[in-house]
Parts: structure tokens; C-alpha cells; sequence
């Protein structure tokens, strides 16, 4: 089977932080990594993000080129995606050649297909500084729920996408003044057209998940607005035979799913039009896009292509009980964390408390403390420990040769194959923290396995090789199983066994793939406990940021 899974393309505007990885980033990694285990043929496919008014606000106050600006955040996300292990097969720019011509593709189809038109339309100009105020030029107030300082295309607060004009007190955000108005032609997307077609998209296809199809349902029925896709900025892609005039940010981000698969092969279409799947994960904050936009778009375009199969949907991340906020110091960057944690410890933690679903969590350094210490160390990590330093210590290193497996023994051998084949079931369904419980909790049978048994009072050397023989192959099936999940540690299971590349498959799980005889590659714990005193200096490092930035705050 092929499948896309792709994850949100990040904007190019920022550090990457904590939250980004929880709601979309490594949920998507775990479940390309495990389809590809399982012998799919799978395309992870990823992208900055990098037009639309944040990245151009972004780089003038940086007093740089949006070119020189996006370059910059799309170095930085590569090389910090690529620490935590995440497996793209293509990480590429929605500001490429390719994007560009497949969003002109995709609009010229569109409009050949009567799904474009054009109005003019009343728009804020901002008479200081000489220039439109699209989307986020512009702060105000949302008229849905009247939340302040909201930007002026889309509700934080609400979750709602707003229009150009609907936003209340409008002012412009870089000189503070209210706009005035002046006409502009624009483009429209008929999505109100497509009502009923997403209507049954929505209500039919039982892979979404319920709890935001029902909202999502509210918002088709309440009646769709059509859609403005233009806007009048220099930076983006062009429309087609206009001057200063580009496609909003959120027309051609998506598409650049498509131009980066087909960046990434020749066979690009074969995962978009034939028989494949297409799963996109993404955060809630963008369940408009993706369910009404996207899905119509795509319907629109025609030429063979369909709406997303799958699509995986989380919520945000708090951290210590508020929101994370760059401005406010109140924040955890990528860089920050890998320079004290392995990426695996992030992983591990992360996911451990975001099941499939919207609800948003809570980063707590304490909490992250004890996971890692009581769960990740105290179950995989001492039971890998405990079972290769007696295999070195009772069996000089090599892999024990078994003769009659007594029935405790059989029963372990046969908890693997179960285990895999629930594992397999929940992340299909996407349920990735269940997924990961399964998988912990063979290892907490395996440690207690191995407790009971306690080869180092039994006299009798053969039960002992069987003993030990048998948690080899638990091992050997954790560095499977785990491999999506915690690839770093997987990694290092396999080279303390020997096992081989292209052994790691997912139905070799049970199969004995370490040979009895096979000597241990050099024997090391795999974690370390993360301590009380780098746990007191995150916390004292976050509140002493925000505490020096409020000073600074009620200075000016
Ligand atoms: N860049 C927003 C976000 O990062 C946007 C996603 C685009 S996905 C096509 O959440
Ligand atoms: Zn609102």
C-alpha cells in the first residue's frame, strides 16, 4: 500500500518550540516510521511554510529580506527536525520553483473550471505606511466572540477564520493608526459551492475523527463564505497576469504538499491520484484549512485528484499551566532541550500524554522528570541493562543457545507476537500513546520475567540460557516495536544485539533474528536519570526569564 503522510508545514517566522512536536511533528514520525516497518511504501513529506504576511512583518522587523528571513528558519527547522529524529523524505519550501508553478497549476484550473472569480473589494490601507494591510498587518477585535488583539484573519480565541473587513477597531500593526479604505480587485474561490460535496465528505468518511467533524459540520451548515485568495503583497506567489499581487499564505501552503512530493519523485502522483492514502497531521488551530479549504480545493481541481483520506488531529501544548509564548519568555525552544535531554526522552514523554484526540496538555518539568526517571529509565532502560550485563556476566557475551523452553519461557515468546499485533492495530488507528503503553508494558513483563526467574540464584546453567536466551528475544522485539516511538534507543538495542538494518522489519518481531552463538556488541545503559537539580534549573531558567521580561515590560 502507498502512503502520504504529511505533517503541517511549519511557518518559517520562528524558533520551533515543544508544542509543535507534540501536536503534529512526531505523532506523523511514528506513524511513517511504523508504516514503513510494516512494509508500506510510505512519503513523509514536509515543508517550511513560507509566505504570508508573519514571515514578511517577521523580517522587516529583523530588517531583513523575506528571502534572507525564511532561509534562515528554514536551515534552523531541517537541522532541529533532523536532531529529534524525524524521518522526512523530504523536507522542501513552499517559496520553491516547484510550489510555484503547482499553485498556478492548481489556480488555473480553478478558475478554467468556473471555481474563480473576481470582485472588488473594500480593503484597509494603511495611509502611513503606504501600503494594504492584509491579514496580520492588522490587529483588532474578533466579531464572533470579541476577543481583543486578534489578527484579522484568523480568531485565537474562536478558532474562526475571518474574511478581510470583519474584524472590529482594526489597527494597522506596525504604526498603530486605523486604516483607511481603498478598493482593490480581488480573487475568490467559490468555496460556498462546494457545500454540499463537503457536507458528505465530512459525514461520510468514518476515518476523521467525530469530536471535529461535528464542528466542522456546525460551520458547513451555519453557510461557508467564499473565499479570498488574493492579496496585495510583493513577497508570495504571483497571481498569474497581475502586478503586486500574490496568493494568500494559506492557498498555496497546502499545495505545497503536493510540490514537495513531486520535488521528491517521479512518481508523485501515483500517492496523490491512484490507490493510496493520504494522511495529513496537523494541530487544531487549523481545522478550517484542512477540512473545508483543502478538501474543496482539491475537489475543485480535478485531474485525478481527491480528498485526504486521514487526517490526524491534537491540541496544543501548555507548558507549566500557560500558553507558550515566545514574546512573552515563556518557552522551551528545541535547541534548548536537546542541548540538556536526549531527543528519545522528549519523545517518550511527549508522547505518553497526547492520545488522538484535540484535548491540549501540559509540559510540566516535574512531571517530564518522573516519566522519564520512573518509566523510560526504570522499565526498558533497566530491563535491556539488567539482561545484557548478565548475559555478559553468566554467558560471556554471547547469545545463550535454548533447549527446552519450559512454559513460562513459551508464554514470553508468545506475548511478543500479541503485542505486535495490537501495537500494529492502535497506530494504524492512530492511537500512538496506547500504542506505547502496549509496548511498555511487555517490557514491564519481560523485567518482571526475568525477576522471577533470577538466574543469578538458579544453579541449573541450561534453565539460565533459557532464561536469558528468551529475554534476547524480548529485546530484540522491543528494538523493534520501539523503533518508531524511540529510534535512537532502538538504534542502540540493535547495535548491543547485532541486529542488522534491513532485519528490522515489523513482523520480525517474533522472530528469532539474533542468533544463539551471536557475540553482544559492547554492553552500555541506554538512559541516565534526569536529576533534581536539572529539573530546579529549568524551572528557576523559565521563571527567571519571565520574571526579567516583566520587569522589562513595566519599564516601558
Ligand atoms: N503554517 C500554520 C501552522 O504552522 C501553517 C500550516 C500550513 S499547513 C499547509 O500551524
Ligand atoms: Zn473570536
Amino acid at each position: 500500500m502507498k502512503i502520504l503522510v504529511t505533517a503541517a508545514l511549519p511557518y518559517a517566522n520562528g524558533p520551533l518550540h515543544l508544542g509543535h512536536i507534540r501536536s503534529t511533528y512526531l505523532p506523523a514520525d511514528i506513524y511513517a516510521r511504523y508504516q514503513r516497518l510494516a512494509g508500506n511504501e510510505v512519503l513523509y513529506v514536509c515543508a517550511t511554510d513560507e509566505h504570508g504576511t508573519p514571515i514578511v512583518a517577521g523580517a522587516e522587523k529583523q530588517q531583513k529580506t523575506p528571502k534572507e528571513f525564511v532561509d534562515y528558519y528554514h536551515k534552523k527547522d531541517a537541522e532541529e527536525f533532523a536532531a529529534l529524529g524525524f524521518s522526512f523524505d523530504i523536507f522542501h519550501r513552499t517559496s520553491s520553483k516547484e510550489n510555484k508553478e503547482m499553485t498556478q497549476y492548481f489556480f488555473k484550473r480553478l478558475n478554467d473550471a468556473g471555481h474563480i472569480y473576481t470582485k472588488e473589494v473594500e480593503l484597509p490601507y494603511c495611509s502611513h505606511d503606504k501600503r494594504f494591510l492584509p491579514d496580520r498587518f492588522i490587529v483588532g477585535t474578533c466579531p464572533h466572540c470579541k476577543a481583543e488583539k486578534q489578527y484579522s484573519d484568523y480568531c485565537e480565541n474562536c478558532g474562526k477564520t475571518l474574511s478581510a473587513g470583519e474584524i472590529l477597531n482594526p489597527v494597522c500593526i506596525t504604526c498603530g493608526k486605523k486604516p483607511v479604505h481603498r478598493i482593490s480587485k480581488h480573487y475568490f474561490f467559490k468555496l460556498a459551492s462546494f457545500s454540499d460535496k463537503l457536507h458528505k465528505y465530512l459525514s461520510e468518511n468514518k476515518n476523521l475523527q467525530s469530536d471535529v467533524t461535528n464542528y466542522v459540520l456546525n460551520w458547513v451548515k451555519d453557510g461557508l463564505v467564499d473565499w479570498d485568495i488574493s492579496r496585495d503583497l510583493e513577497w508570495g506567489v504571483p497571481v498569474p497576469g497581475e502586478k503586486d499581487m500574490v496568493f494568500y499564505v494559506w492557498f498555496d501552503a497546502p499545495i505545497g504538499y503536493v510540490s514537495s512530493t513531486k520535488a521528491l519523485t517521479k512518481k508523485w502522483e501515483e500517492f496523490w491520484k491512484k490507490d493510496s492514502q493520504i494522511v495529513h497531521f496537523i494541530g487544531k488551530d487549523i481545522v478550517y484549512h484542512h477540512f473545508l479549504f483543502w478538501p474543496a480545493m482539491l475537489m475543485g481541481v480535478g485531474d485525478g485528484f481527491r480528498a485526504p483520506d486521514k487526517m490526524a488531529v491534537r491540541g496544543y501544548l501548555n507548558l507549566e499551566g500557560r500558553k507558550f509564548s515566545k514574546s512573552k519568555n515563556w518557552f522551551v525552544s528545541i535547541e534548548d532541550f536537546l542541548a540538556s535531554y536526549p531527543p528519545d526522552y522528549l519523545r517518550y514523554y511527549q508522547t505518553a500524554f497526547t492520545p488522538h484526540s484535540t484535548v491540549d496538555a501540559d509540559f510540566v518539568w516535574k512531571d517530564f522528570q518522573s516519566r522519564i526517571n520512573n518509566e523510560l529509565v526504570a522499565n526498558v532502560g533497566n530491563y535491556v541493562n539488567r539482561a545484557l550485563v548478565l548475559v555478559q556476566k553468566m554467558e560471556g557475551g554471547s547469545v545463550p543457545r535454548p533447549e527446552g523452553l519450559d512454559e513460562m519461557d513459551q508464554k514470553m515468546l508468545g506475548e511478543i507476537a500479541i503485542a505486535r499485533e495490537k501495537v500494529a492495530v492502535l497506530i494504524d488507528g492512530f492511537k500512538l500513546k496506547e500504542g506505547q503503553e502496549e509496548i511498555f508494558s511487555l517490557s514491564s513483563e519481560f523485567n518482571k520475567y526475568l525477576s522471577d526467574k533470577s538466574p543469578w540464584k538458579e544453579k541449573d546453567a541450561q534453565k539460565n540460557a533459557n532464561t536469558l536466551y528468551v529475554c534476547i528475544r524480548g529485546i530484540s522485539a522491543l528494538s523493534i516495536l520501539l523503533e518508531p516511538y524511540l529510534p535512537f534507543s532502538a538504534q542502540k538495542m540493535q547495535q548491543m544485539l547485532c541486529i542488522g538494518k534491513e532485519q528490522v522489519k515489523w513482523a520480525n518481531a517474533e522472530v528469532e533474528i539474533v542468533m544463539p552463538g551471536t557475540k553482544l556488541g559492547e554492553v552500555k545503559p541506554l538512559y541516565v536519570k534526569v536529576s533534581d537539580e536539572q529539573i530546579a534549573k529549568e524551572e528557576e531558567k523559565l521563571r527567571g526569564n519571565s520574571d526579567a521580561q516583566k520587569k522589562l515590560e513595566g519599564k516601558n
